[in-house]
């Protein structure tokens, strides 16, 4: 079964959204394989962002991204990179499609409450940046 990354970001964590958020990703026949709430220094923020470093925004995904807690989740369904994408709706909420989770409660571009994996490749290296195997068991059928 497929799986992908996660992240609440600190705006969803700062906003009291975690609940309706993890509640939209259920809904949608995500299975919750793997949760944790912790605080990103900044030196691991730069490293999860590495791909971004050339661009502008760079910094201040940084230090927003550092700036709170935040929940990464590991999550398993069929399709689920792609699926986990079209859930979220698009990086700018004004872009996002109407029921998408970026829509529903994102306020710009940088603070769009959730991230999630672009690929099955980078869903394997995030996964592994946030968590270790015995953390990654598989969900009973
Ligand atoms: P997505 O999260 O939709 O895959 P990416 O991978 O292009 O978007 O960007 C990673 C993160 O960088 C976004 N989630 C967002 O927080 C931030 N970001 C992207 N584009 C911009 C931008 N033009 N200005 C500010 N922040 C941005």
């Amino acid at each position: 079964m497929e799986r992908t990354l996660a992240i609440l970001k600190p705006d969803c964590v700062r906003k009291n959204l975690v609940g309706k958020v993890i509640s939209h990703i259920e809904s949608a026949g995500f299975k919750i394989v793997a949760m944790k709430m912790l605080k990103l220094t900044p030196e691991q923020a730069r490293a999860f962002y590495y791909v971004h470093r050339e661009r502008h925004f760079y910094n201040d995904l940084v230090n927003f991204m550092s700036s709170g807690k935040i929940v990464a989740l590991v999550l398993e369904k069929e399709n689920a990179v792609d699926d986990f994408r079209k859930l979220i709706g698009a990086t700018d909420p004004k872009e996002a499609e109407e029921g998408t989770i970026r829509r529903l409660y994102a306020d710009n571009k940088q603070e769009n409450i959730v991230h999630g994996s672009d690929s099955v490749e980078n869903a394997k290296i995030e996964i592994s940046f946030f968590f270790s195997q015995n953390e990654l068991i598989a969900n009973e059928t």
